[in-house]
């Protein structure tokens, strides 16, 4: 029995040494150490042993079992960090190779200087809208003052969606406002940038697509001072501290009375020069007391409640602010342009 366990404990141990696979090594475990195996049939047949020889060779069987046990386990832990290696070494990963770099874009122009016009008007408490582009006619013409057969109403000028001019795409940010007097307690201090559409052809000036910010505050004896003071305001913090305008009357169907707001020329300080078209003054943007037909149609008293409002145009204004000569420059997205603000 000695050798027969000396010979297990050699054959064993030199087939350990060997093994490549985790399959392998269960298979030599199985084959010694298992219900069936060797060692195992071995320690068996010790009952038939004499009472002197019994614990010799219990002792000596324990060993064997012992020097297996760890052998498997020394050769276990080799195949593991075998396989780690292997594994790191395929999924290996050189961080010296320079990567791809990706191209960053930019914020549009126009979105800047929103932005900036946005901060602006929420700093002296004005909410922001946003609404659809698919409106009424109802919001976008008539209650907006301008009659059945208003200029602005034609189909030469106006994309609508029905036989009946009932349905359009907004030609102004105005409805905004419509449904702000519908919907929202007075008083009443909104801005609503978007996009509008109007039956232009293209050129340096014009799109049939552009965008506006327009705006309206309705309270308690709000007069055309207020309106002067707070566009006077925002244009300074547009334009710098100083800047001089200037209020012109104008006409809107839905103010009354309207005006338009320059800017002294920034580049010839009114003497006339090619950014300013020789006049000495920018147009900004229009403006005016809201007429009380529209605070009416709104059932706002006009006797108690007044209100003024602004229009602009967005692709204008940042053209100005960054002197960019093409609209089409605006809309076209070429990264190349983006880049430069
Ligand atoms: C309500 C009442 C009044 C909005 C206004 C203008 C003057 C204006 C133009 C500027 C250049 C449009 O982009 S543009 O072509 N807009 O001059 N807009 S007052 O007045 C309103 C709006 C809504 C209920």
């Amino acid at each position: 029995m000695k050798e027969t366990l000396e010979r297990i404990r050699q054959e064993a141990l030199s087939a350990l040494e060997g093994t490549q696979a985790a399959q392998e090594l269960e298979a030599l475990r199985v084959k010694y150490l298992g219900k069936k195996g060797e060692l195992t049939a071995v320690l068996k047949q010790m009952g038939r042993l004499s009472a002197e020889d019994r614990p010799v060779m219990g002792q000596l069987a324990n060993e064997v079992r012992a020097s297996l046990e760890r052998a498997i386990e020394t050769a276990a832990k080799k195949l593991e960090s075998a396989a780690l290696e292997a594994r790191l070494k395929a999924e290996a990963v050189d961080v010296t190779i320079p990567g791809q770099s990706i191209r960053q874009g930019r914020k549009h122009p126009m979105y800047l200087a929103l932005d900036e016009i946005k901060d602006i008007f929420v700093g002296m408490g004005f909410t922001v809208l946003d609404g659809p582009e698919v409106e009424l006619a109802e919001l976008n013409f008539d209650r907006l003052n301008a009659e059945e057969g208003h200029p602005s109403r034609d189909w030469s000028d106006t994309f609508y969606f029905d036989e009946d001019s009932r349905v359009m795409l907004r030609s102004q940010t105005s409805p905004m406002q419509v449904r702000a007097m519908d919907s929202m307690e007075l008083p009443i201090r909104i801005i609503a940038p978007g996009r509008v559409y109007r039956k232009d052809e293209v050129d340096a000036t014009h799109s049939p697509m552009f965008h506006q910010v327009e705006g309206m505050v309705i309270d308690k004896g709000v007069t055309m001072a207020d309106l002067k003071g707070t566009l006077n305001t925002v244009v300074e913090q547009l334009y710098g501290k100083g800047t001089v305008t200037r209020f012109r009357p104008h006409h809107f169907p839905f103010t009354e009375p309207s005006c338009e707001m320059d800017v002294q020329c920034h580049k010839c300080g009114g003497a006339g020069c090619p950014t300013c078209k020789g006049e000495g003054w920018i147009e900004l943007l229009g403006a005016g007391m809201i007429h009380p037909n529209v605070l009416r149609m709104a059932h706002i008293d006009p006797e108690v409640y007044s209100g003024w409002a602004f229009g602009m145009g967005l692709e204008r204004t940042a053209m100005r602010r960054f002197k960019i000569a093409d609209l089409r420059l605006i809309f076209e997205n070429d990264v190349r342009f983006l880049e430069q603000f």
